[in-house]
């Protein structure tokens, strides 16, 4: 049974960025979130129906961020180092910055937005335009034989029924076969109090407590976590058939103990979190709203589907945030979700801009790097992660 603790009010399609006459007729709904009792499952109480989401109008490109090409790149030299795999599948492809790594001829994807479908079929990827279901692993199957690599990135906790997920992942691994997949970690979003990983497109932040829980009784063992920095912490998850398990590395039970000190297991902590998500709320709008005051000129870097949340969860808009800088082509000249305001076409913070919020906290470093002009004259950035503060 899923108990609710966080309400995170009416909230739009978080990636949906519109055009000036589709301000008047946007689809929201109601972000709440809970807890289920007997998986540990953090999760929202109603899921958006995900070809809401996930079209022909897809906007979140992967490889706009230099942090996360060469993270797929050093994951994938290492794998094939280890494991040596023959054949691999990718959930989730998006603009193909994990498919890039590997071999056309031996692997496969598998991607629910059509403009990224026909993009990485074009870099010759035979790419399944379609969600992942136990259907179309068969049919893959069926085609090109078992896998021996299944990869998925930030893909798995926005799909809702993850026992059919990993019913379709048990079918299509081959024997001895790696299921290895990476998304926000639980753990990371409760101490930095990231409330806003929590959107639409994920359904559900993972625990590798709750993850245990699934996965077993789909037939699935984890045998390995490495824990990395990517999107804010996240978790990479390697899972093998319970039948092929040789030996489970020690970072699987390191993580679960870890998780259980968090309390993890427990709805009180997340009542808890609750509390600190609606304080960072309040600070938010104090800062931004005193910075208003004095004159100061602010706008967002880079427009995330994080900043939906938290824009639209605080009732932030252009009266506070002048505009949203991204290098997003698809994202430029629209208005962000919500809170309709305006994403500028530009690369590099103006010379008039006092204060910049980070709707990319997640890349900070390489955001500073790049913008190290603006830090020397004296420009802020402003953060809500893990407390509202300049940095
Ligand atoms: P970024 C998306 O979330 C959606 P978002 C999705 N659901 C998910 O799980 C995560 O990604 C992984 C821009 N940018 O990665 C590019 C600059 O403009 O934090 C992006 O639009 N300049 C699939 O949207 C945005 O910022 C830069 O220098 O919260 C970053 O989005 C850099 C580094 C980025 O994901």
């Amino acid at each position: 049974m899923k108990v609710q603790f966080l309400d995170l009010g009416k909230q739009p399609i978080a990636n949906r960025f519109i055009t000036d006459s589709e301000k008047d007729s946007e689809f929201f709904y109601n972000l709440t979130v809970g807890f289920d009792n007997s998986s540990k499952l953090i999760t929202h109480m109603d899921y958006v129906d995900p070809p809401m989401m996930f079209n022909e109008s897809y906007t979140y490109r992967g490889s706009m961020s230099n942090t996360m090409v060469q993270h797929f790149k050093q994951f994938s030299e290492n794998f094939k180092k280890s494991y040596n795999p023959k054949s691999v599948l990718e959930i989730g492809s998006n603009d193909g910055v994990f498919l890039k790594n590997w071999d056309v001829d031996t692997t496969y994807a598998v991607e629910p937005c059509g403009n990224f479908a026909k993009e990485t079929n074009e870099l010759g990827y035979v790419t399944y335009h379609d969600f992942w279901t136990r259907t179309l692993s068969e049919f893959i199957k069926n085609e090109h034989g078992s896998m021996d690599l299944i990869f998925a990135a930030n893909c798995i906790c926005h799909i809702p029924d993850l026992d059919n997920t990993f019913q379709a992942v048990e079918g299509l691994l081959s024997r001895n076969g790696m299921f290895v997949f990476e998304d926000p970690s639980l753990a990371q979003m409760i101490n930095t109090n990231s409330y806003d990983q929590i959107y639409d497109e994920h359904p559900h932040i993972f625990s590798v407590i709750a993850l245990q829980n699934i996965l077993s009784r789909n037939g699935l063992t984890i045998v390995k976590v490495d824990n990395t920095p990517v999107h804010g912490g996240s978790n990479r998850i390697y899972v093998q058939r319970t039948s092929d398990v040789v030996s489970i590395d020690a970072s699987v039970r390191s993580n679960i103990e870890f998780e259980h000190m968090l309390g993890l297991d427990n709805i009180e902590t997340f009542i808890a979190f609750a509390k600190k998500v609606e304080q960072s709320k309040k600070d938010l709008i104090t800062l931004l709203t005193r910075c208003k005051q004095l004159g100061k000129k602010i706008i967002s870097y880079g427009a995330t589907s994080k900043s939906t949340t938290v824009f639209n969860y605080c009732g932030i808009d252009s009266s506070l945030i002048d505009y949203v800088i991204d290098t997003t082509p698809e994202k430029q000249g629209k208005y962000t979700p919500g809170s309709h305001i305006p994403i500028i076409n530009t690369n590099k913070i103006n010379s008039d801009v006092d204060m910049a919020y980070l709707g990319a906290w997640n890349f900070a470093s390489e955001i500073m790097t790049k913008e190290s002009e603006y830090v020397n004259r004296g420009g802020k950035f402003i953060t809500h992660v893990p407390l509202v503060k300049f940095i």
